[in-house]
């Protein structure tokens, strides 16, 4: 069931497992081998046995649940294809530079999650009244620096969230059950949302009557910004938009005349309305989008452009969504270096 890991050099740590997928590696279908799918943890990986595995649904609900796997596999199956992407993708580029894994633009990718629906979940328990938000517990824990004892990998959303959000607790991914890394038995997936708030692991949904304050919820996966000498902070939500050049790869030697540039383009507000493209500097030019779009999966993209003898020169592409979002020229920076999007450039060598 665990899947090898083929992520090149692009290993960030191995104690926990952080590796990005080769922006190269991301071409072919929508959905992407299982194999080359990045992972992020936070702590080492808990090894659940799915027989004796159990999710607790408990808190603010009339009918506290222990559900095995099989009792969720008896319950209606619900298939999407998700795009995930972590709110540090693109850190790297940030300056000043900050803390936390220096992600460069491969923590993303997309893969089709199959289980049922989290609102299902929470209907068949029941929600008491006063219930307001749905935490959701996952069985990795680990030392955070500055903080005594472990803490584990909590997130919640409001039950207005929870609701809309269109939640899958996925169980399979890309028609095989879910491997050890990416949440074996059991994963939340949270679609169109940065990947932070589709816990892996999950053992235990439990519904609050109180906005939830823990670490992962409100230390991390927060905008932080200074202004005015006062520290403000805004949750880390939905993906931001972004376009990704997949194909040539920078610095790929090519040859003069009509190229192919193809690409990736993903926005969790909204499906993407249009990419353009720029060549050394020149004006944009609007790239097809290929296949349907949607805020919950990346979009593929191609436009041929005419490329000189004249040297090197650079591509740009930049994506807008239907919500009338764009890329930010340069990244917006903030001190734990989330939702860096800024538009990519890469260089390119003619022959
Ligand atoms: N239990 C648990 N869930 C987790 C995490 C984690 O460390 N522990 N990391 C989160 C983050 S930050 C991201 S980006 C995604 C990554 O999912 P993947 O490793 O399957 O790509 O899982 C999320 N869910
Ligand atoms: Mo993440």
């Amino acid at each position: 069931m665990s899947a090898t890991i083929v992520l090149d050099d692009l290993i960030r740590s191995l104690d926990p497992l952080n590796a990005e997928t080769s922006v190269a590696a991301l071409m072919g279908g929508v959905a992407m081998p299982t194999e080359r799918f990045y992972a992020r943890n936070h702590f080492r990986i808990p090894a659940l046995d799915p027989a004796t595995w159990r999710l607790d649904v408990g808190g603010l609900v009339q009918l506290p649940l222990r559900l095995r796997l099989r009792d969720l596999l008896a319950m209606p199956a619900r298939s999407e294809v998700v795009t995930l992407e972590c709110a540090g993708n693109g850190r790297s580029f940030l300056n000043p530079k900050v803390d936390g894994d220096q992600w460069q633009l491969g923590a993303v990718s997309t893969a089709e999650w199959t289980g049922v629906a989290l609102v299902d979940v929470l209907e068949r328990a029941g929600i008491r009244s006063g219930g307001s938000e749905v935490l959701l517990r996952g069985a990795d824990a680990g030392a955070v620096k500055g903080r005594p004892g472990t803490t584990a990998f909590e997130r919640s959303l409001t039950l207005d969230q929870a609701r809309q959000c269109g939640a899958i607790l996925a169980y399979a991914m890309n028609g095989e059950p879910l491997p050890l890394r990416h949440g074996c038995p059991l994963r939340a997936i949270v679609p169109g949302w940065y990947g932070a708030a589709s816990v892996k692991w999950l053992t235990e949904i439990e519904v609050l009557d109180r906005p939830y304050h823990g670490y992962f919820q409100t230390e991390k996966y927060v905008y932080e910004w200074e202004r005015d000498g006062h520290v403000i902070k805004e949750p880390v939500t939905l993906q931001r938009v972004r376009a990704l050049i997949t194909q040539p790869q920078p610095d790929q030697p090519i040859d003069p005349g009509d190229v192919a540039i193809r690409g990736l383009a993903w926005s969790g507000a909204a499906p993407i309305a249009r990419v353009d493209v720029s060549v050394g500097g020149g004006p944009w030019q609007k790239a097809r989008l290929l296949g349907t779009g949607s805020s919950h999966r990346w979009q593929r993209w191609e436009v041929i452009v005419h490329l000189r003898r004249s040297g090197p020169t650079t591509i740009r592409a930049r994506a807008t969504d239907l919500a009338g979002h764009t890329q930010p020229e340069r990244p917006e920076w903030n001190r734990l270096g989330y939702g860096s999007n800024a538009i990519q450039e890469i260089p390119l060598r003619l022959l």
